[in-house]
């Protein structure tokens, strides 16, 4: 995803087109030879800006089938990928469209021997140059917006041993990657905080580590999922070697212990074979006394333990080709 460019509102596009054109003026033997000159000057340049960045865009911006995998669908969830195809498309039809219309306005201007009509020619040109920039200005726009998008999107290897932190909103998931890892979260004593998959690493000796802040997750279906949770979903399905599900028993997250039980018990129904640790968070300020392990990211009581609970857990993952 190194370099997609800046995409440009039609607007911008045309006053580029137009104010590039604006100062050629080229000599010619007589007055219509100047005119005639000038004008097939002025058409081919501001065609060919918009032409050239219509393509830029349809050739930098990554190409991305939907797929059963991680990336793709984190692309469909975020940007949505059939809008996505659809305003490249668009770019497509437009470079295509100016093309075909400065062609004939070239052939048309190289032919015209009259001043005034090569005027009606290039303003004309003009006109349709800018109808079209004006069909695909909402293409244009979602794709300004895909590209900040991308840029957002967290950039996760497939062959480092990653660790997922889980759970009800406002557990303190986010504090503890903080804590953990090198990712820097924003920490806040609310719901939803978290409004994306955060990417942070811990160094094991040579080896390295991901760990995974997610958002939080209500205790409902998959269907009932606002996007933001459809993000921690897919963490979970695609990317958990080791799963930390946090459970905040002091409750001072806002929900209740049994409603977060409920959703460990899904979660752990719904991937059987992801080693899971369960800890219950803000040990500093409640302690439940159900014999779960406990910690605070606060005051780090207990934070040695599981983490070194965590990376036992992580060592013993293997891949064909080891990270570097
Ligand atoms: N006392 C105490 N408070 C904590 C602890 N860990 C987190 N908190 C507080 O709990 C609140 C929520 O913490 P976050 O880390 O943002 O929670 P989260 O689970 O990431 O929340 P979402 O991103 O909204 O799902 C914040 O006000 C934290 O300061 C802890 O160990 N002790
Ligand atoms: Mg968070």
């Amino acid at each position: 995803m190194a370099s997609i460019p800046t995409v440009l509102t039609a607007d911008e596009l045309l006053d580029k087109a137009f104010s590039r054109a604006a100062k050629i003026d080229k000599e010619g033997a007589s007055t219509l030879d100047h005119k005639k000159k000038t004008a097939l000057a002025k058409v081919t340049a501001s065609g060919d800006i918009v032409i050239s960045t219509l393509n830029e865009y349809v050739n930098r911006f990554p190409r991305i089938e939907k797929d059963n995998d991680f990336f793709p669908e984190l692309v469909d969830l975020t940007i949505g990928i059939d809008q996505y195809k659809q305003s490249l498309g668009a770019m497509n039809w437009g470079s295509k469209r100016v093309e075909k219309l400065k062609n004939e306005s070239l052939r048309n201007l190289r032919r015209s021997k009259d001043v005034a009509y090569i005027e009606s020619i290039r303003g004309s040109f003009y006109g349709r140059l800018s109808s079209i920039l004006k069909q695909i200005s909402k293409d244009l726009l979602f794709l300004q917006d895909a590209k900040n998008k991308f840029r957002k999107l967290p950039s996760i290897k497939s062959n480092i041993a990653t660790v997922v932190i889980a759970g009800f909103p406002n557990v303190g998931k986010s504090k503890l990657v903080s804590v953990l890892s090198t990712a820097a979260p924003e920490i806040a004593p609310y719901p939803f905080t978290t409004k994306g998959i955060i990417i942070g690493h811990i160094q094991d000796g040579w080896r390295k580590y991901q760990v995974i802040d997610t958002p939080g997750l209500l205790d409902r279906d998959l269907d009932e999922r606002n996007d933001i949770e459809k993000q921690a979903i897919l963490a979970l399905k695609y990317l958990t070697h080791v799963l930390v599900f946090i459970l905040d028993p002091s409750e001072q997250c806002g929900y209740a212990t049994d409603k977060q039980l409920s959703l460990l018990h899904s979660v752990q129904d719904g991937f059987p074979n992801v080693p899971m640790i369960v800890a219950e968070s803000k040990s500093d300020i409640h302690k439940s006394g159900s014999g779960r392990f406990c910690f605070s990211a606060e005051t780090g009581e207990n934070l040695d333990v599981l983490r070194t609970e965590i990376i036992e857990k992580l060592r013993t993952i293997r891949f064909t080709e080891e990270a570097e």
